[in-house]
């Protein structure tokens, strides 16, 4: 038992030196999380506060965790999905005395078990990935409402759920939903996923990306940011799409823009990013050449059907980790990555540090606005709250500032030439 360790469950304190040299180079890249500690250590607004946080125990969330506690917060915390802990991680926040309950591969009854543990320090803040800490407190211990001021949700799926839950009056304390942050959703959608989709895919295969047929199903946010990344290491980018508009912006990004049934006959590399259950399915894997690559960077693993491919197969064997081949019947192979989950997390490392750093600089903020609120008395009822436009450009401004970059002013004179109505053009 470690002496400056509190409460914990993690599966092995031996790894925390692994997981300490981890959260040390995130800190090295997320320069507003590091600016925001810096200045909050001093204040310390959250003395006195006690926060429950549930969320991907990884080396960017240990750096919003400690920036909490640099900031006066006692801080409890548990994972929020029981596949993505980092144990070393989990093992150097434990040394260094953070009450933590997280392990990789937790069953459903462990993944709770852990959610509950956090509650019992009748927290007057959640943190929250996914909504499941705040379900937990008003499904199973509604009595610890009366303590808590407020919430911050990360995810859209959770601020979703949290608005329909809202919109039934079943919501009974106030949520800012981080998620819906431009310097967040922005970011990780286009930058995060861009980037780190193309690393999965390249961490599975090793593929060279130049010259090939690269398919991107689905033009938004993500679908985007990959088409984008692809097209700069010198892939050929089709786009398939439903929406007319979205379809229409990939073209004029010098995409091609093709239906999936004529994509499947040439695609060399296939991404899947749209949202939606079966967008590569039996007709598609019959007529793919021998040797395509196939994996998915949308939230849900059903956009390849696994099924399908299986079924077509006579055999199939791991090649290489997160890389399973698949022999056609027709002879054919296929290359599966991270068997149709998300290929950026399963394969890669998730969102770079880098973006990872604004969107959390937005889950600390609100969770400080939270505590603001109460100690001037301002009551908000529960609801769920959208970031004010300027936190997104107080953390943009941050950022580009720790980026070095300097950027204009409007003048007095530009600010009223603006907002005139009196003169026409
Ligand atoms: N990670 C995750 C989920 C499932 C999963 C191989 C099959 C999301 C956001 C952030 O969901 C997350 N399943 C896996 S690995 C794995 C990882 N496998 C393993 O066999 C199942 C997740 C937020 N984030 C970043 O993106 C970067 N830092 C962060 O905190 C993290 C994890």
């Amino acid at each position: 038992m470690d002496s400056k360790a509190g409460k914990y469950k993690v599966k092995d304190l031996g790894l925390a030196a692994e997981g300490r040299k981890k959260i040390e180079w995130a800190e090295s890249r997320m320069p507003v999380m590091m600016a925001l500690r810096e200045k909050y250590s001093k204040t310390k607004p959250l003395k006195g506060y006690k926060i429950a946080g549930c969320l991907h125990v990884t080396k960017e969330t240990a750096v919003l965790v400690e920036t909490l506690k640099s900031a006066g917060a006692q801080v409890s915390w548990s994972g929020c999905n029981p596949l993505s802990t980092q144990d070393e991680i989990a093992a150097a926040l434990a040394k260094n005395g953070i009450e933590i309950y997280a392990w990789h591969g937790q069953n459903v009854k462990e993944f709770y078990w852990s959610i509950e543990q956090t509650l019992s320090m009748k927290p007057n803040l959640t943190l929250d990935d996914g909504a499941d800490l705040i379900f937990t407190v008003h499904n199973k211990y509604p009595k610890l409402v009366n303590n808590i001021i407020g919430g911050t949700e990360e995810t859209t799926t959770g601020v979703h759920r949290l608005r329909a839950m809202s919109a039934a009056k079943k919501l009974l304390y106030p949520v800012i939903a981080v998620n819906d942050a431009e310097t967040k959703w922005d970011f990780d959608n286009v930058y995060g996923t861009g980037q780190s989709s193309i690393d999965g895919i390249l961490r599975a295969t090793s593929v060279l990306l130049a010259g090939k047929n690269f398919v991107v199903a689905g033009y938004g946010h993500c679908g985007k940011g990959v088409a984008m990344r692809a097209a700069g290491l010198g892939a050929n980018v089709i786009v398939t799409e439903v929406k007319p508009t979205a379809a229409l912006k990939a073209t004029l990004e010098g995409h091609v823009v093709m239906t999936m049934d004529e994509a499947a006959k040439i695609g060399d590399i296939f991404i899947t990013a749209t949202g939606v259950k079966d967008i590569i399915t039996e007709k598609h894997f019959k007529v793919m050449k021998d040797g395509a690559i196939v994996c998915n960077t949308g939230h849900y693993d059903c956009e390849i059907n696994i099924n399908h491919l299986a079924a077509l197969s006579k055999g199939k064997r791991t090649v290489r980790p997160n890389n399973e081949e698949y022999t056609l019947k027709n002879g054919h192979k296929v290359y599966l990555l991270a068997q149709g989950r998300l290929v950026n997390l399963a394969a890669a490392e998730g969102h770079p540090s880098e973006v990872m750093d604004m969107s959390f600089a937005n889950q600390f903020m609100s969770q400080i606005r939270l505590v603001n609120y109460h100690t001037k008395g301002i009551k908000v009822e529960p609801q769920v709250l959208d970031i004010p436009v300027e936190q997104d450009q107080e953390i943009g401004g941050i950022k580009l500032r720790t980026m070095g970059y300097k950027i204009d002013k409007l003048t007095k004179e530009q600010e009223v030439y603006m907002n005139d109505y009196s003169a026409g053009t």
